[in-house]
């Protein structure tokens, strides 16, 4: 092991002297972890000698003074906690978290009649799902740069995909797509592939990762299985289409052009076990043609999966043999990839090799003159493949020409220049494209650095989410933190310049400049169309079991000081704040009817609960508004 990186630095990184981790080597990849672990602390020592120390670059800080504001914003998945973070860059100082798909205590996600609209529920009103797993975040773009519209993340457990709406940074929609299990990457279009005027974020496409029975009708013979990709319209939600494909989809990239879609697959195998996924030794980045795919739907080559409606077509090998009508593309892609990220220069795809201790660099260009029937054979695509370290998993880039990619096993980042990467692979042994090298702690997956995946990659901050920190915080049992570390990418050198510990786990992440939203931070009552608009309509309505309670809030009062509901009343309460103050927000608890909510500034909210046991309720606002907070309050009196 000690000479895991002169190695990788010195072979010849000739395609015969690739070596694969194979099934045996996987026991060495857990053992590598659990030596980690009993690795000293290195203080975050650079891996490459040389490496100065941070004040000799002193161009970016993490340090904000009192007051003062972050200049990027980041937005993070949360992971098992079903939510998106917002996340100020460079401090690190997580701001808010969005609840998308898992119930959420502070606003009452899930709790609300909004939110569980959104969330989705069963017939008796309960929801349908409380658990969820996020993996990844990526916002919509207007001239290959974010607009600021929306932002969609995934929840790989259910299949469903939300969109966070970022003028309020709230969750406005939620899909579950039809016939897929595992659904994990996702990317949305940088713009239309036939209509120029469209030059912005209209889809979101979604790849599938668990192949399953179409329609899923239980048989023990996966060979059977299939994966469907998936695209999302990016205003209604609704599913457009799903491709029927070989293999299985794992991230998702775009290209800049709109043209094409792509996911790295590492199941080109179809196994149900790990020992057959990783059997061959290559696998593919499958390459989606937009505009094909979407005449192919018009001219009703499609067909239906079970119930649903989506048209679906055929993106199989089989189907697709001829390039000129061909609507998917594979490309050979080095074992078990993990991966693809679209260069900011608009011209490749990287693929990670996970278990291939390489980066492949697939060029736009040659993928699309296949599609033309001008490039013979796809491999042709491919315009580097060179070894960079052990388990590379994603990568970011710097606008510079400079791509850096996790390295799982070996614990780094490594920085790789992509054209010198390629005149290597083209035979110039003198092409030095390895950059440098620095130790992160331990085991990192995503990265991202600021404006990364844009024309505007600015090459700034770079994020790396440490899948273990074992040892770089205060103990607290056996759960441990994550860390996401930050490192100034600036220079030539990477530098570290701090860690901060997130609850698990987050994945994936985008570093964007904050001028690219603009929040509003008081909505307008207009934007729920149950307000009370004047205190004066507040009141209790009755309809046989059925009670309407209307309230409205401004500190420190509410508008009924007492109401009345009979025991097993089904009791609908509607809030609207009337306070137009900038965080002046409100929150309503009633005691032992598992009701809390907060209404912020011009808000509306509503909850439908049952009339519990005869006696007085105190409802009260849970949220510090005013002096008189604690007075602010009402009473429930439900009588028998
Ligand atoms: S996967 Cu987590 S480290 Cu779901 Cu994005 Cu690569
Ligand atoms: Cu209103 Cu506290
Ligand atoms: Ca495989």
């Amino acid at each position: 092991m000690k000479d895991k990186k002169t190695v990788i630095d010195t072979v010849p990184a000739g395609m015969a002297r690739r070596r694969f981790i194979n099934t045996a080597a996987l026991t060495g990849l857990t053992l590598g972890v659990a030596a980690c672990a009993e690795k000293k602390p290195e203080g975050g020592a650079p891996a490459t000698a040389g490496s100065a120390p941070a004040a000799a670059h002193g161009a970016n800080s993490t340090h904000l003074k009192p007051g003062e504001l972050d200049s990027y914003y980041g937005l993070w998945s949360g992971g098992h906690t079903g939510d998106m973070r917002v996340l100020g860059l460079p401090s690190g100082r997580e701001l808010l978290r969005i609840p998308c798909f898992v119930p959420d205590a502070l606003v009452g996600w899930g709790h609300t009649n909004e939110s569980k609209k959104v969330m989705g529920t069963k017939p008796d009103g309960s929801l349908r799902y409380t658990v969820g797993d996020t993996h990844h975040t990526h916002a919509s773009y207007k001239d290959g740069n974010y607009d600021g519209r929306y932002a969609w993340i995934n929840d790989k457990i259910n299949s469903r995909i939300a969109r966070i709406r970022l003028d309020y940074f709230v969750c406005d929609k939620i899909t579950q797509l039809p016939n897929v299990q595992g659904f994990h990457g996702i990317f949305p279009d940088k713009r239309d592939p036939v209509d120029p005027a469209i030059n912005y974020t209209t889809r979101v496409f979604c790849g599938g990762e668990f192949a399953i029975p179409l329609p899923n009708a239980g048989t023990e013979d996966a060979s059977k299985y299939r994966s469907l990709f998936s695209c999302v319209d990016a205003e209604t939600m609704q599913v457009r289409w799903q491709v029927l494909i070989d293999g299985n989809c794992d991230l998702v990239a775009t290209s800049y052009d709109g043209k094409l879609a792509a996911s790295n697959q590492y199941n080109t195998e179809m196994g149900a076990k790990y020992e057959d996924m990783m059997s061959a030794e290559r696998d593919a980045c499958i390459f989606f043609n937009i505009a094909r795919i979407e005449e192919a739907v018009k001219a009703g080559k499609f067909k239906t999966v079970g119930s649903s409606k989506v048209p679906v077509v055929n993106g199989t090998h089989a189907a697709n043999k001829d390039p000129k009508t061909a609507l998917t593309a594979y490309v050979s892609v080095p074992k078990n990839p993990h991966g693809v990220n679209a260069s900011p220069d608009q011209k490749y795809f990287i693929c990670a090799g996970k278990l291939s201790p390489t980066a492949t660099v697939i060029e736009l260009a040659k993928v699309l003159e296949w599609f033309d029937g001008k490039l013979e054979k796809l491999d042709g695509a491919i315009a580097a493949e060179v070894e960079i370290g052990l388990g590379p998993l994603h990568t970011a880039f710097d606008g510079r020409g400079n791509a850096y990619t996790t390295l799982f096993l070996d614990s780094q980042v490594v920085k790789w220049n992509v054209e010198k990467a390629i005149a290597f692979h083209k035979g110039d042994k003198n092409a030095k494209y390895v950059v440098d090298r620095l130790d992160v702690q331990y085991q990192p997956g995503h990265i991202n650095g600021s404006q990364s995946e844009t024309i505007a990659a600015d090459g700034k901050y770079l994020a790396v989410g440490c899948k273990f920190s074992k040892d770089r915080f205060l103990p607290v049992g056996p759960l441990h933190a994550e860390n996401e570390q930050i490192i100034d990418m600036s220079g030539e050198k990477m530098v570290l310049l701090a860690d901060h510990p997130v609850r698990g786990e987050p994945h994936d992440f985008i570093i964007f400049k904050r001028d690219l939203v603009k929040p509003k931070q008081v909505y307008a009552l207009d934007d729920f169309p149950n307000a009370i608009k004047d205190p004066k309509e507040s009141g209790v309505f009755r309809q046989g079991k059925k009670v309407t309670v209307k309230m409205t809030s401004q500190a420190p009062a509410f508008s009924l000081r007492e109401f009345k509901v009979k025991k097993g009343d089904e009791v609908t309460l509607i809030l609207t704040n009337l306070d137009k103050i900038e965080d002046l927000t409100h929150g309503f608890a009633i005691p032992n009817h598992d009701v809390n909510f907060i209404v912020n500034p011009q808000e509306t909210a509503s909850v439908t609960f049952t009339a519990g046991e005869p006696g007085v309720y105190w409802c009260y606002c849970t949220h510090f508004c005013h002096a008189l907070h604690l007075e602010m309050r009402t009473r429930m009196i439900v009588e028998a």
